[in-house]
């Protein structure tokens, strides 16, 4: 749930349709507005999330996090550590961290992550500025460590199976998402995906 794609109005329209669709987990991620505006948006989305079982993530602040009761926090390479993460949320709380590369994964390991971003897979306007690195690593990083990996960055419906055939077992995706004429529809289709490569 990105707020550069999704109007403050429409967050639980759109936090349902994505629920409806089956998607698993929704990060919160709003680069660009007021920390009070950020709570208002993972307060809302967390009604809806908690009432359908769907661990709600919030990117970059672990204050909101407290506040709303969220099952989990994301942070980036240049944000808090992990530990004093877990000093502000608690330790029931999921920290996760985007990772660049498979030197920076196996760093978030050891650093206590309970899971890692693992991107941009493929170049992204949704985060520019970062070199892709491509589909190769993915298996290389599901081998060095042992904590979830979600492959992110320009995932699409029309890449998503090269993308877990070259390895990924947990994806996510924004803009194809976010922008999907049905968005309900679109996340059936990735799930459907996913599911028949985890039974493959
Ligand atoms: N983090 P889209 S790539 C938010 O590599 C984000 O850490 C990335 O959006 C990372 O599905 C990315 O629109 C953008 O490409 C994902």
């Amino acid at each position: 749930m990105d707020l550069g794609y999704v109007d403050s109005l429409e967050i639980k329209k759109v936090a349902k349709q994505m629920v409806d669709g089956g998607v698993d987990l929704i990060q919160l991620r709003a680069k660009a507005h007021p920390s009070a505006e950020i709570a208002t948006a993972a307060a809302e989305l967390h009604c809806i999330t908690v009432e359908r079982d769907v661990p709600l993530i919030i990117n970059d602040h672990p204050e909101i996090v407290r506040i709303v009761s969220a099952e989990g926090v994301h942070v980036g390479q240049d944000d808090l550590a992990i530990s004093e993460v877990r000093e502000i949320v608690g330790p029931d709380c999921m920290v996760g961290k985007s990772t660049h590369s498979v030197d920076q994964a196996i760093r978030a390991f050891y650093e206590g992550a309970d899971y890692i971003g693992f991107g941009p897979i493929f170049a992204t306007p949704t985060k520019p500025d970062y070199r892709p690195i491509g589909l190769d690593e993915i298996r290389r990083v599901h081998e060095a460590i042992r904590i979830p990996v979600f492959c992110i960055g320009g995932i699409k419906l029309d890449n998503l199976p090269e993308v877990l055939e070259a390895g990924a077992r947990r994806i996510v995706i924004v803009s194809g998402l976010l922008q999907a004429a049905d968005i309900a529809s679109y996340a059936r289709s990735a799930k459907e995906f996913l599911n028949r490569k985890s039974k493959s």
